[in-house]
């Protein structure tokens, strides 16, 4: 494909057309190009992704649409979300190796990325649903939230290339400005894109008549948009990781912005609490356990990203933040000051925690966690207990010590019925 070329979607049929001469491509894919088996798998709100099978093996196709998939050309939606998601994944590659598929080819004009095909993986939103186990699965996460955090800051980076790079991706405006309305604004109001689950209308009326709680989700709106601590993923859900048994990684970047250090923590939290209480409607007799499992997939993550966060304190502290000069140069520890700075990340992660539990819970994008119960009797309290564990973490971020505190609060709200 000529880089010169306009902008044209892809499809099924044009596919091996289209790059059937792109060395990245035919060298992972092999074969006769029009002998390719590709298929278009895209689940997601916004992107065509494809598979490509040949002979020797299979690639991911993923390209941005000039609009919202979900929403239809109604919403359009500029195609160089793709050229920051290709710069997450070069940043993230960098920080955390082997967490994100490997890059084969990007196409700023297509907007598309060619990519590993992940095998045997599949997205951890299903596992959950499935209640399936994902080994070692606290330790990974938890170690990219704070390996891709650490080293994208100013306590690592050179302040020069930190803001070289703030300035690049602050060229991605209208893909933050999704999760600025649709996470931390519509869910508190009657949105004309939201909707909620019948039943849920008396908690729903609680949330929005709080006034307070409106007032800590603008705060940390503002502590959104216009903190710059680190590359954030920007949209960690249980959708942006596939795993398998014993491997997890991490995708699609598009939603990468400069911000909080606590975001990509705190979403990614949110949505194990949201597998947690739906898992009544999909598990039978294992359930007591598997809920214990996904309760211990969040605690042992906050551990692993506070022991990986010290660790590269001790030994990757070369940034403007914090120096050894005005510490251990002096003969004083930098420990509490470490140990001050992550209550700040977890007060902030748990804000967010809780904001993503409403948003989708009452905003435009929710999940299939709860979207696939489809007895609304059963889904509206499962979803209640969500939305009131969410008022109360953003309400009490700054008195929840510990990821023990918050799975204790996740128990207690599980047993409650709020309808
Ligand atoms: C209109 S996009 C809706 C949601 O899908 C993405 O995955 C993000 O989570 C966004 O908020
Ligand atoms: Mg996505």
């Amino acid at each position: 494909m000529d880089a010169s070329d306009s902008y044209q979607a892809l499809t099924v049929e044009s596919l091996s057309k289209r790059l059937g001469s792109l060395d990245a491509v035919t060298e992972k894919v092999g074969g006769d190009p029009s002998s390719w088996q590709v298929e278009e798998v895209g689940d997601g709100n916004l992107n065509l992704v494809f598979i490509v099978t040949g002979p020797l093996g299979k690639v991911i196709v993923k390209q941005a649409l000039p609009y919202v998939r979900l929403v239809g050309d109604s919403w359009p939606l500029p195609l160089y979300r793709a050229y920051f998601e290709y710069h997450a994944l070069v940043r993230q590659a960098e920080r955390d190796p082997g967490s994100v598929p490997e890059i084969f080819h990007f196409d700023e004009t297509q907007a598309l990325i060619v990519m590993e095909f992940l095998a045997p993986h599949v997205i951890l939103r299903r596992k959950l649903i499935n209640g399936e186990r994902v080994e070692g699965l606290a330790e990974t996460l938890g170690k990219f939230c704070a390996r891709t955090a650490f080293r994208g800051s100013e306590l690592s980076m050179k302040s020069a290339d930190k803001k070289a790079d703030v300035g690049l991706f602050s060229g991605n405006i209208e893909i933050p400005a999704i999760t600025e309305a649709l996470v931390f604004t519509d869910p508190y109001f009657d949105a004309e894109m939201n909707h909620h689950t019948d039943g849920l209308d008396p908690v729903v009326a609680e949330i929005r008549r709080n006034a307070d709680l409106k007032a800590r989700v603008q705060r940390m709106l503002l502590n959104f948009s216009a903190n710059t601590e680190t590359m954030v993923h920007g949209d960690l859900h249980s959708g942006s990781i596939m795993a398998t048994e014993t491997e997890a990684r991490v995708i699609d970047p598009e939603f990468v912005q400069y911000g909080p250090f606590g975001f990509d923590l705190g979403m990614m939290i949110a949505n194990f609490l949201m597998a947690y209480f739906s898992q009544p409607a999909h598990r039978g007799d294992d359930l007591d356990s598997y809920q214990a499992w996904i309760l211990t997939v969040v605690e042992d993550c906050h551990t692993a990203f506070v022991d990986e966060f010290r660790s590269l304190w001790a030994s990757e502290r070369n940034g403007m933040l914090y120096p050894s000069a005005l510490f251990e140069d002096q003969g004083q520890s930098s420990g509490s000051a470490c140990t001050a700075l992550l209550a700040d990340i977890w007060t902030d992660a748990l804000a967010i925690c809780g904001i993503e539990m409403h948003r989708r819970t009452l905003s435009l994008a929710h999940n299939a966690d709860f979207e696939e119960i489809e007895d609304t009797a059963v889904r509206a309290p499962l979803e209640a207990r969500n939305l009131m564990l969410g008022a109360e973490l953003i309400q009490e971020s700054e008195t929840i010590p510990n990821a023990k505190t918050l799975t204790n609060l996740a128990r207690d709200f599980n047993k409650r019925n709020f309808l």
